[in-house]
C-alpha cells in the first residue's frame, strides 16, 4: 500500500518513487536486492542534482538513434524497472517498435508470474521471456539471466538493459550484441562496459526516450549517423564524472 507523500515534503519525488518501489516489492515483483540497488541509485541521483544533465541528454538521444536504426531491438526488464516505470516501458517500446523482455537476475516462478500478471495489467499486449515463451540459453553467462527469449535478446542486435548487472552487460557485448543502459552508478561495471550508458533516473529516461523517438522519426537517416557516430561512451562517462566533481567541490 503506497503511503501519501505530500506536495508541500522537499523530498516528495524521491520518496514518492522509493514508495513505489516499496510496494513492487510488497507485491513479488522486486527483489530483496532491488532495494539495495535503489538505495545505491538515490545516492549517485543526490549526486548528479536528481536533473537529467547534458551528459544524460547526449546519452540518451545516441540511444534513440541506436535503437530506431537497429532491426531487431529488444527492451530488457527487470523487478525495478517493472515497478518503477511499467506504463512509460510499455509506451516506449511502441514508439521505438521494440518487444519487451523479462530478464531476472533472482529469478523465481513466484516473480515471473508476478512480473507477467503486473505488465499486462498495465496493458502490455506481448511479453517476451516467460509464459509459454520459447527461451535458450547464453552461454557466456552462469546466472539466471542467461535464459533468454528466442524470439527477443537471443537474435537482437540492439539491447536496452537498464540497471544491469556487469557480468550480463559483459556476456551481451561479448556475443556481439549492443548495450544500452540507464545507471545512475558511472562507475558500475554495467556502466563501463555498455556502447551507450545513460547516467540518469530511469524515471526521467524512458518517457524522455519516448519523446525523442517520436521527434527523431522525421530525421533523416545521414542525421542519425551523425548523431550515433559524434557520441563517445567513455567520454560522456568522463563528462558525468567531472560533473559530480565539480558540483561536490562547489556545495563543499
Ligand atoms: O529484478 P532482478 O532479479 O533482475 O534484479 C535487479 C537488480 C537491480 C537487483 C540487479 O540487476 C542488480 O543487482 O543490479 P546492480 O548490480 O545492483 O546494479 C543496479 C545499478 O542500477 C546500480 O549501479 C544502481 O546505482 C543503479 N540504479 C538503481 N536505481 C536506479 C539506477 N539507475 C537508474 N535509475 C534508477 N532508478
Amino acid at each position: 500500500m503506497l503511503i501519501e507523500v505530500p506536495d508541500s515534503h522537499p523530498r516528495a519525488q524521491s520518496l514518492r518513487i522509493r514508495e513505489k518501489l516499496i510496494d513492487g516489492f510488497d507485491k513479488g515483483l522486486v527483489a530483496k536486492a532491488g532495494l539495495i540497488a535503489h538505495g545505491r541509485g538515490e545516492c549517485f541521483d543526490y549526486l548528479i542534482g536528481e536533473k537529467t544533465q547534458i551528459f544524460a541528454e547526449n546519452a540518451t538521444e545516441t540511444a534513440c538513434v541506436m535503437l530506431l536504426l537497429a532491426q531487431h531491438p529488444v527492451l530488457s526488464l527487470n523487478g525495478n524497472v517493472a515497478s518503477l516505470c511499467p506504463d512509460e516501458i510499455i509506451e516506449l517500446g511502441k514508439v521505438a517498435e521494440a518487444p519487451l523482455e523479462i530478464n531476472l537476475f533472482y529469478r523465481t516462478k513466484e516473480r515471473e508470474d508476478a512480473l507477467l500478471k503486473h505488465m499486462q495489467e498495465h496493458g502490455a499486449q506481448k511479453v517476451l521471456g516467460l509464459g509459454n515463451d520459447e527461451t535458450v540459453q547464453i552461454e557466456e553467462l552462469q546466472s539466471k539471466r542467461r535464459i533468454v527469449s528466442k524470439r527477443g535478446i537471443f537474435i537482437a542486435d540492439v539491447v536496452f538493459v537498464p540497471l544491469e548487472d556487469g557480468d550480463r552487460t559483459e556476456a551481451l557485448v561479448a556475443s556481439g550484441k549492443k548495450v544500452i543502459t540507464v545507471d545512475l552508478n558511472p562507475l558500475s561495471r554495467t556502466a563501463q562496459k555498455a556502447q551507450i550508458t545513460i547516467v540518469d533516473n530511469i524515471v526521467r529516461t524512458v518517457p524522455l526516450m519516448t519523446q525523442m523517438i517520436k521527434e527523431m522519426k522525421n530525421y533523416p537517416q545521414k542525421k542519425l549517423r551523425e548523431i550515433l557516430t559524434n557520441f563517445d561512451n567513455k567520454k560522456n562517462l568522463q563528462a558525468a564524472l567531472h560533473f559530480i566533481l565539480q558540483r561536490l567541490k562547489e556545495l563543499s
